[in-house]
């Protein structure tokens, strides 16, 4: 991989030719921002061998020439704007997780590994642990009202909120050590069974959020500089430092360097 992703920079093409095309598999982005549901999505996707046109997402805000909702558009299409959106040939825009992983696992190539496990009971387990780490109250959520600020207030920022926030974020982070540890002790490097699933996936991206990444895993753009830098401080939050252990981090950085694009290629304006 070259350094940083710079000899190949990423193509993104408009929101609006990303839902007029009819074929193929494109992903909104922000270009040079490791918009961790938007980069989990691009990971859930190279594992799975499908190749993704980039698109746009546009920001949140107000269009300062015309005033207009810069999101309006992406609302017409999807009817929300979070990020990432996923458009699948002609089939109805997905912009929740859950369904953009029952996609892939459906569009993937013959030869990827199943992300999610055929057992049932294991698929309560992958999807369970999934749930708390992406999904409502789970890690990322709180992670994201522990301060004030637009996508704080959107999910629900409070002083009493974002004061739990920590204490929940460290408890995820305890269920999911606890669970590698459990693995290990059976032999096993992944968080469900014996093999890869999305859960290895998601947590090990979404993880970011709370830990110091090394650019060979995670480059520095001129777009993400702060968030890197939030992300690396979140480690530091005494709740969430004390649950943090060393498995966590060797679990995100094995999945991410093995089955993962690394260094992520994020576009942007590389460092
Ligand atoms: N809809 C997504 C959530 C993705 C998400 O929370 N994206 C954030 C950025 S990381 C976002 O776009 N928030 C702004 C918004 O919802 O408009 C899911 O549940 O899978």
């Amino acid at each position: 991989m070259t350094e940083a992703g710079k000899g190949d920079a990423p193509v993104f093409i408009s929101l609006e030719e990303a839902a007029a095309l009819k074929n193929g598999t494109r992903i909104t982005f922000i270009p040079g921002v490791q918009a961790l549901y938007a980069e989990a999505l691009k990971n859930i996707c190279f594992v799975k061998g499908i190749p993704v046109i980039r698109a746009l997402h546009p920001m949140m805000g107000v269009d300062k020439e015309t005033g207009e909702d810069r999101q309006k558009r992406l609302f017409e299409l999807t009817s929300q704007s979070s990020l990432p959106t996923m458009f699948y040939n002609e089939e109805r825009p997905r912009n929740v997780w859950i369904e953009q992983l029952s996609l892939a696992e459906q569009i993937g190539g013959m030869d990827s590994p199943a992300l999610i496990p055929a057992d049932m009971a294991q698929r309560v387990e992958m999807f369970g642990l999934c749930a708390v780490v992406l999904g409502e109250d789970g890690l990322v959520w709180n992670m994201r009202i522990m301060n004030d600020g637009p996508l704080g207030r959107k999910y629900g920022y409070s002083d009493d909120a974002s004061e739990a926030a920590p204490g929940k974020v460290a408890e995820v982070i305890a269920l999911l050590d606890h669970r590698l540890q459990q693995q290990a002790q059976r032999g096993s490097a992944y968080l469900v069974g014996g093999s890869l699933t999305a859960a290895d996936i998601y947590c090990a991206t979404m993880s970011m959020c709370i830990t110091d990444t090394p650019p060979e895993i995670m480059p520095a753009t001129q777009q993400n500089q702060g968030m890197l830098k939030f992300f690396a401080a979140n480690a530091k939050v005494p709740a969430i430092a004390e649950a943090l252990s060393g498995r966590i981090t060797e679990h995100q950085r094995y999945i991410l360097t093995t089955y993962c694009e690394t260094p992520a290629v994020l576009g942007g304006s590389p460092l």
